[in-house]
Formats: C-alpha cells, sequence, structure tokens
C-alpha cells in the first residue's frame, strides 16, 4: 500500500492522477496548507521541503520508502510498476526530458503568475507581465512539441504528459481571468488537454483529496 501525501493543487494532484493510471491501491492524507499542516514534525520526516506531494511505498524492498517532489514520485511509480516510462531508447529521454522541463520551469513559471495575476493583494504589473511572458513562452514550446507528437514524450502517452497536464490547465485558466486579451494561441496544447481530460484515470486523480 502506498501512503499519498497531498493537497488540492496540480503538484498533488500529478501524484493522485499518476497512482489511478498505474493502478497501485493507495491511501490518502491530505496536508492542509491553508492550515499549515506541510509543517509538522511528522510531515517533514517525509517532505523536509514542506511541500505536497510526497508518497510513503509500505512495500518497498528494503522497508518503507518515502519520496517527496512530484517528478521523483513519477519516476519512482513508473520504475516500480514498469508502467508510462519507456526503460530505454529516445522516448525514454524525451519522458525524462519533459518531465524536467516540467519541474523545473513550466510549474514555477506557472506558480508565479497564478500567485501575482490571481492570489496577490497588490497587483504588481510588472510581476504579472514577466511571469506572464515566460509562461506564454513555454506553452509556445509544448505547442510546438504537440503539434508534432501526439503526446509528449512521443507516440506513447507518458509521466510527462501527467507531470505537464495540471499546471497547463491551471496556467490557462489563469491567463482567461487575468488577464483575457493575452491569448497564448495554443492549439495543439488544447486538443491534448482534451484528450488528458478524456483518461477516466486523470478525471479520478483531479478529484483526489476528497475533503
Ligand atoms: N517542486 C515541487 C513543488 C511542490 C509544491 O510547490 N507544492 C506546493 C503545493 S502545489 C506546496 O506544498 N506548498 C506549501 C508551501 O510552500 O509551504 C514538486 O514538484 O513537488
Amino acid at each position: 500500500m502506498i501512503d499519498l501525501y497531498t493537497w488540492t493543487t496540480p503538484n498533488g494532484r500529478k501524484a493522485s492522477i499518476m497512482l489511478e493510471e498505474v493502478g497501485l491501491p493507495y491511501r490518502v492524507h491530505p496536508v492542509d496548507l491553508s492550515k499549515d499542516q506541510q509543517f509538522e514534525p511528522s510531515f517533514l520526516a517525509i517532505s523536509p521541503n514542506n511541500k505536497i506531494p510526497a508518497i510513503v511505498d509500505n512495500d518497498a524492498p528494503g522497508g518503507p520508502q518515502a519520496v517527496f517532489e512530484s517528478g521523483a514520485i513519477l519516476v519512482y511509480l513508473a520504475d516500480k510498476t514498469g508502467q508510462l516510462l519507456a526503460t530505454e531508447g529516445p522516448e525514454r529521454w524525451a519522458a525524462l526530458e519533459w518531465t524536467f522541463w516540467q519541474v523545473g520551469g513550466l510549474g514555477p513559471m506557472a506558480g508565479q503568475y497564478n500567485y501575482f495575476a490571481m492570489r496577490a493583494e497588490e497587483k504588481i504589473p510588472a510581476a504579472i507581465a514577466r511571469f506572464g511572458d515566460e509562461v506564454t513562452r513555454l506553452l509556445g514550446v509544448l505547442d510546438r512539441r504537440l503539434n508534432d507528437h501526439p503526446w509528449i514524450a512521443g507516440e506513447h502517452y507518458s509521466i510527462a504528459d501527467i507531470a505537464t497536464f495540471t499546471w497547463t490547465k491551471a496556467a490557462l485558466a489563469a491567463m482567461a481571468k487575468a488577464e483575457p486579451d493575452r491569448e497564448p494561441g495554443v492549439p495543439a496544447v488544447e486538443n491534448w488537454l482534451m484528450a488528458m481530460q478524456a483518461r477516466p484515470a486523470v478525471q479520478q486523480g483531479m478529484a483526489v483529496p476528497k475533503l
């Protein structure tokens, strides 16, 4: 059994979508970020950077294995199950490239954009423009990739699609609301989002945690 520590956010839902896709049984432990539960010592023992998601695999060889960072969780679960990450060849490296692209680029930039455009009490135009421009650029990069390939890693659905889905959806929703004139114009991304949303595991993972 896997223990999943998560909350209702784009990073948390990467882990729950992956668990749904690979079909491993898991128990959900909501970590309420609005109550600062991510700073509780019992959670920090699993996730020292005080961020969700994190998992504990109670059936790992050698005893329970804790994993934090969404990208590491995706790779861990792919390795454990032999699913959604090719074991060799160009699609393996493409999946890893784009997964790292998401956790190091699209995720942090979209997170900052959401904060400055949607949640910050003081609206700072320079911050909204800087992060909005960078998210627009990253969405353009993704659009060009998806123009040439049905899935991000190439011919097959992979952890790169799961990593990228939640923040792409959140970024486009934030842009449509905060800056309707921006219109990033990413039709291949829009088609891919529809294909992602049609997957039952994606729908189930997006409903975790149930509060
Ligand atoms: N690089 C991390 C980012 C995780 C992250 O930013 N999680 C947010 C929620 S989406 C969080 O737990 N924030 C709590 C905090 O910063 O105190 C990953 O990909 O797992």
